[in-house]
């Protein structure tokens, strides 16, 4: 514990075992192949993607930081937020200049990290607590997909939502998504959100199939992921990532196929799953978009566009939307 740090906990460890075991159940012994892309990231793919983040061809991180700060002043003074829920991080360098700009302005008095990882959580909110001595931190360990009518109420609240991950939500799930977090939020509250914007297809090729091969090694961790959790005996080498732009659904597809016909043998389940060679698994899907269409989303949410920046050469956006 750390004084002025809370700690809400509405997800356990064990949650995340039986959710993984439920899903390769429904995801991995059926054709297509899928997988949701939060189990990409234990320790080892959290560490992957934050050396993505730093990559060449590797865009969004930048260029979202670049909007920040630019515009860090304007979320503040148009949000009139006093504070900032911040969903799936809490230690990053954008949260930062959010909460200075809060603070300069003299209405910071509360910062709220919503993540699943407890550990990581603990850390992230303990480090905050004593950079910002003056105000409450109130962390929450919960799935953004289960718990946000667990968000804190009180006072004038920023949820922020970073880097492009709402693009891991398909149109359906990113509905429900923007319907239940706008369904928790009072008027006058608001949504900060980075959205990655559709471009050059050869650039958003570069991104998810870098020349390092630091994304093929992050995709392919998830099988290390099974390995672990659930007694699996995949081989990571017998699977080649590719990631395509899938024009239809606009959207990056993040792709482990299979090298050879080969079985896999889950001790955990008792299962054995069949890979024909070539036989694809989807393991995440990253959405591209249009300023209209986020408009739209938002709008049928309850959320009113109030801003829209992009980065100077127009790559990434960050939305402030208001109830
Ligand atoms: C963390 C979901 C925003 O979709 O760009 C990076 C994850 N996947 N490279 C993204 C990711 C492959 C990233 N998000």
């Amino acid at each position: 514990g750390f004084p002025g740090v809370k700690v809400e906990v509405y997800v356990r460890p064990g949650d995340a075992r039986r959710a993984l075991k439920q899903e390769v159940l429904e995801g991995l012994c059926n054709t297509p192949k899928e997988l949701s892309p939060k189990w990409l990231y234990d320790e080892r793919g959290s560490q992957l993607f934050d050396d993505i983040t730093r990559l060449p061809e590797y865009y969004p991180t930048r260029r979202e930081r670049e909007i920040l700060l630019a515009h860090a002043g304007d979320v503040a003074r148009l949000s009139g937020a006093t504070t900032l829920i911040e969903l799936g991080s809490g230690t990053s360098e954008k949260t930062r200049l959010l909460l200075d700009a809060m603070e300069e302005a003299g209405q910071l008095s509360r910062f709220v990290p919503f993540d699943v990882s407890e550990s990581f959580l603990r850390r992230a909110a303990g480090t905050l607590a004593r950079e910002y001595p003056g105000i409450s931190v109130h962390a929450v360990v919960g799935d953004f997909e289960h718990h946000l009518n667990r968000l804190p109420q009180g006072g004038r609240r920023l949820v922020a939502f970073l880097g492009g991950t709402i693009g891991n939500l398909k149109p359906a799930q990113r509905a429900r998504f923007l319907a239940e977090l706008s369904s928790g939020l009072r008027p006058g509250d608001g949504l900060l959100l980075g959205t990655d914007l559709i471009k050059d297809r050869e650039r958003l090729y570069a991104a998810y199939n870098d020349s390092a091969g630091v994304t093929a090694e992050f995709n392919r961790n998830v099988l290390r992921v099974l390995n672990r959790e659930l007694g699996a005996d995949f081989d990571p080498n017998g699977f080649e990532h590719f990631a395509p732009f899938d024009e239809h659904n606009r959207w990056v597809e993040m792709r482990l196929v299979s090298r050879r016909e080969q079985t896999v043998w889950m001790q955990s389940l008792k299962r054995r799953v069949d890979f024909a060679a070539g036989e694809v698994l989807r393991t995440e899907v990253s959405c591209k978009f249009e300023q209209h269409r986020v408009e739209a989303e938002l709008d049928a949410a309850g959320l009113g566009l109030a801003a829209w920046w992009t980065d100077e050469a127009g790559d990434f956006a960050l939305s402030l939307a208001l109830k």
